[in-house]
C-alpha cells in the first residue's frame, strides 16, 4: 500500500484502549464499516504503556471491568482485589480475541492530523502509512495517555538510563545493584517506589509535593466472594451508577463537622483498615468544607508520623494541602519504604532539579545515579488530542480553539468539529469515576447518536454554542464549590507549564450527568444542531 492511498470507512476510531475496543464492537453491531487506529503495538491503551513496577488499578477488579456482555463478566476470573497491569492487559487482549476485534484495528498507526471537509461531510485522518476518510470520527485517546516529561536542565546529557512510568519499556527492567532516582510522588511513584527500593542498591526520591496515600490492602480474591459478586452483578452495577464516582462504595451521608472526634476517628480507622478510595466517602463534607477536610487529612498525617521512623522524613512526607484535591493514592508499603536504609527522600519544593551526565542535583546536593525514573505524570485529558493536528469545519485547530481551556458539550462533542465525538472528554465525569462504566455510557450514547443520524438521514451533528457555553459554565460553577481548586492538580492542568487553569472533568457526579445525557436524547438531541 502506498502512502497516497486513502481508505474509506463509515467511522474511524482513534485509540484501542477500553474505549476504542468497545466503540468498535458497537459500531460493528450497527452495521458500520469501522476501523480503529492505534499508535501502540497492541490493545489496552494506558495499560499497554504503563508497565512500571507496581502498576495496578485503584478501582477493585470486580468493578473495573466491562459490563456490556454478561457472558464476559461471568467468564473472566480476576485473581486479586486490585488487578495488576499484566492482568488488566491480559483482560484487554482476551476481550479483543473474544469479540474478534483485531481484524479491524491497525496497530502502530499514529494519527498525525485530522481535517473535516464540510462539502463532503467527512473527516480525513493521516497516519505515516495511509490516509483514511470517514463520516464519523470517534476519539478514544484516553485521559491519561500523553506522558509529561518536564524540561529538566541537562537531561539530554545524562549518561545513564532514563525511564518514564507512562512509557515503560516492554522488556524486563532490573534495578538490582543500581543507584536510582525517582522524580515525582504521585500515584505512579507511590506504586513503583516500594518495588524499585527492593531491587536498587540506593534509591533517591525527589519530591516536590507530598501526596496522601491510603493503604490498598490488596489480596488474592476469594473464589467464593467472586462467585457471590457474579451472582448479583446486575444489582451491583446498578447500585454503583447511583454513586457520584460510579463505584459501589458505602458513601456516608453524615457530616464530619457534626460528628464527635471519637466517632470520626472510628469511622476513618474502619475505612483505613478496609483500604482504598472509599476513605474519602467517610463524610459528606470532606470535599466541601475545609474544616471537615482537615479532620481527614489530620488522620492520615498522624498515620504517616506513626509509620515513618525518622520524624524529619515523616514531616516531609506529610502533605499540607487538601486531601482529595489531588487524586488520592492507594499504596502498598509506600510510607514504610522510607524506613529502609537504602532510600533517601529529597525535598525539591524550593529548588528545581538539574541533571548532569552522572546524576541529579537538587537543593545544593548532587546524587550520582545509574538510572532516572520520571514519574511525572501526564498532560491529562487534552494532551493526547493536542498531539494531533485536528482541524474543524472552518479550518480552526482544536488546540487553538481550546487555548483558554477545553470547551465541549457534555464532554462528547465540540462546536466546529462536526461528527467528531470524544469518549470521556473534558466536561464529562471521566477521571472522577470508575472509567470502565463511564466509557461504556459514552460509547453507548455515541452509538445511539450515530444510529439516530443514519435512520433519520442526518449527516452532520455538532453542539450549539449556547448549549456548550451553558454546560461549561455549569461545570465551572460546580467545580468552584468544592475544595478541588485549592491545589495544583492535573485535573486543573496545573502540572503543565502554560496550560490554562480550568477544572477539566465534570464534577456533578455520574448520576446527574447520565440523567442529563438521557434527557438530551429524549428531547430530540437538545443542544445539538442536526442537518
Ligand atoms: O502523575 P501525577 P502520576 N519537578 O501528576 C511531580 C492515574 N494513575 O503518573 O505534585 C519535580 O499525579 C509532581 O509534583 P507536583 C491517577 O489518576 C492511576 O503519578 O506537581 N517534580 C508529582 O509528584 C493519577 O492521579 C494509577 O508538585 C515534578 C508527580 O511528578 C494519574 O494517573 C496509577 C515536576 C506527578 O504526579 C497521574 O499519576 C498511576 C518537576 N518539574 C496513575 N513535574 C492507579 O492506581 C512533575 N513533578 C490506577
Amino acid at each position: 500500500m502506498n502512502k497516497n492511498d486513502v481508505r474509506h470507512f463509515d467511522a474511524v476510531v482513534v485509540g484501542a484502549g477500553f474505549a476504542g475496543m468497545y466503540m468498535l464492537h458497537r459500531l460493528r453491531g450497527l452495521g458500520l464499516r469501522a476501523v480503529v487506529l492505534e499508535a501502540g503495538g497492541g490493545v489496552g491503551g494506558t495499560w499497554y504503556w504503563n508497565r512500571y513496577p507496581g502498576a495496578r488499578c485503584d478501582v477493585e477488579s470486580m468493578e473495573y471491568s466491562y459490563q456490556f456482555s454478561d457472558e464476559l463478566q461471568q467468564e473472566w476470573e480476576w485473581s486479586e482485589r486490585y488487578a495488576a497491569q499484566p492482568e488488566i492487559l491480559r483482560y484487554a487482549n482476551h476481550v479483543a480475541d473474544r469479540f474478534d476485534l483485531r481484524r479491524d484495528i491497525q496497530f502502530n498507526a499514529r494519527v498525525a492530523s485530522m481535517a473535516f471537509d464540510g462539502a463532503k461531510l467527512q473527516w480525513t485522518l493521516t497516519t505515516q502509512r495511509e490516509d483514511f476518510t470517514a463520516r464519523f470520527c470517534i476519539m478514544a485517546t484516553g485521559c491519561l495517555s500523553s506522558p509529561n516529561t518536564p524540561d529538566f536542565k541537562g537531561v539530554d546529557l545524562f549518561q545513564g538510563d532514563i525511564y518514564h512510568t507512562g512509557l515503560w519499556p516492554h522488556e524486563e527492567v532490573s534495578f538490582h545493584g543500581k543507584r536510582v532516582a525517582v522524580v515525582g510522588t504521585g500515584s505512579s511513584a507511590v506504586q513503583s517506589i516500594p518495588l524499585i527500593a527492593q531491587q536498587a542498591d540506593q534509591l533517591y526520591v525527589f519530591q516536590r509535593t507530598p501526596n496522601y496515600a491510603v493503604p490498598a490492602h490488596n489480596h488474592v480474591l476469594d473464589p467464593k466472594h467472586q462467585q457471590a459478586v457474579k451472582a448479583e452483578y446486575p444489582a451491583l452495577r446498578a447500585r454503583a451508577k447511583l454513586n457520584a464516582t460510579g463505584i459501589d462504595f458505602d458513601y456516608s451521608e453524615r457530616l464530619a463537622l457534626e460528628t464527635s472526634h471519637e466517632e470520626r476517628e472510628r469511622e476513618y480507622e474502619a475505612r483505613w483498615q478496609r483500604g482504598g478510595l472509599s476513605f474519602l466517602g467517610a463524610f459528606m463534607d470532606i470535599m466541601t468544607e475545609e474544616e471537615a477536610n482537615r479532620t481527614a487529612s489530620d488522620f492520615v498525617r498522624a498515620k504517616i508520623r506513626r509509620t515513618v521512623r525518622d520524624p524529619e522524613v515523616a514531616e516531609l512526607l506529610a502533605p499540607k494541602n487538601t486531601i482529595g484535591c489531588k487524586r488520592l493514592c492507594i499504596d502498598t508499603g509506600y510510607y514504610e519504604t522510607f524506613n529502609r536504609p537504602n532510600v533517601t527522600l529529597e525535598d525539591v519544593s524550593r529548588s528545581p532539579i538539574e541533571i548532569s551526565p552522572s546524576g541529579v542535583s537538587a537543593a545544593g546536593r548532587a546524587y550520582e545515579v545509574d538510572g532516572i525514573v520520571f514519574a511525572t505524570g501526564f498532560d491529562a485529558m487534552t494532551g493526547a488530542l493536542a498531539k494531533i493536528d485536528i482541524r474543524g469545519s472552518n479550518g480552526t485547530s482544536l488546540e487553538e480553539q481550546w487555548a483558554e481551556g477545553p470547551r465541549a458539550y457534555l464532554g462528547l462533542m465540540t462546536v466546529g468539529f462536526p461528527n467528531m465525538f470524544t469518549v470521556t472528554g473534558p466536561g464529562s465525569p471521566s477521571v472522577l469515576t470508575n472509567m470502565l462504566p463511564t466509557i461504556e455510557q459514552h460509547v453507548d450514547w455515541i452509538a445511539e447518536a450515530v444510529a439516530y443520524m443514519r435512520s433519520n438521514r442526518v449527516s452532520r451533528m455538532e453542539p450549539t454554542l449556547e448549549a456548550q457555553d451553558a454546560w461549561v459554565a455549569h461545570g465551572n460553577e460546580l467545580a468552584g464549590r468544592t475544595l478541588r481548586y485549592t491545589c495544583g492538580s492535573w485535573y486543573l492542568g496545573a502540572n503543565i507549564p502554560g496550560k490554562p487553569r480550568v477544572f477539566m472533568p465534570y464534577i456533578g457526579g455520574l448520576p446527574r450527568y447520565m440523567m442529563k445525557c438521557r434527557e438530551v436524547v429524549d428531547k430530540g438531541y437538545e443542544g445539538f444542531l442536526l442537518s
